[in-house]
């Protein structure tokens, strides 16, 4: 009955698959809503909240280190995909522009077409944390998040925020779309973090 969309991961690959999770085909699409249509012209990133108000053209974006990001996708409606190939920067090193007082715990992602997402600072200042312009060598498509999108690896993917345009820092814990309909506040998919308990908790 699965066959059709997914298929039962090998035991190497399965190693790589969270609990609860099947392999897709292709990569599949998954956006609430419609998707916006972003251009880079006028694109535009903020960064507001307990932090140096500032915004970022796409310039100062691709002025920053490129690199190549290999990493694994797993969305908390149980389809994964390894091995995706990202071209991007490094949430690292679009932080060392930004001037974030010392009291910031969480960080709510913002993006064209309203949706939102909260993550804490920890999970969010990470190494292998990126921001990705490109998807397998070819310009981010719009469904996936393009021009620009956030790829957090080690969380369910409804955290790594698609058309993705700016940063809220918060000393307090706030609450996303997903998050506030009942989806776990962080995500983690080695722990099926999937359902927060009644209010988003
Ligand atoms: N702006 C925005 N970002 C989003 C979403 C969305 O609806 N809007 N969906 C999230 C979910 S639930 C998942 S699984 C991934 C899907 O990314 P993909 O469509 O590139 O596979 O994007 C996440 N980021
Ligand atoms: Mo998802």
């Amino acid at each position: 009955m699965l066959g059709k969309f997914f298929r039962k991961p090998d035991q190497e690959q399965g190693e790589r698959v969270p609990p609860g999770q099947h392999l897709a085909k292709g990569f599949p699409v998954l956006t609430y809503g419609a998707t916006p249509q972003v251009s880079i012209e006028g694109w535009e990133f903020r960064v507001w909240g307990l932090a140096k108000s500032a915004i970022f053209t796409w310039s100062d974006f691709l002025a920053l280190p490129q690199h190549e990001f290999t990493a694994d996708f797993h969305c908390v409606t149980r389809w994964s995909k390894l091995d995706v190939k990202w071209t991007g920067v490094k949430v690292t090193d679009l932080m060392n522009l930004i001037e974030v007082e010392p009291q910031v715990a969480h960080v709510m992602e913002h993006c064209y077409g309203g949706y939102t997402t909260n993550i804490t600072i920890e999970d969010f200042v990470r190494e292998e944390n990126f921001f990705a312009f490109q998807l397998f060598g070819e310009p981010l498509p719009a469904e996936h998040g393009g021009p620009m999108r956030l790829v957090v690896p080690h969380l369910y993917a409804w955290k790594s925020a698609k058309w993705i345009n700016g940063l809220e820092f918060l000393n307090q814990e706030e609450l996303g779309f997903w998050e506030r309909n009942g989806y776990h506040r962080r995500g983690e998919p080695w722990a099926e973090e999937r359902y927060g308990s009644g209010f988003g908790f």
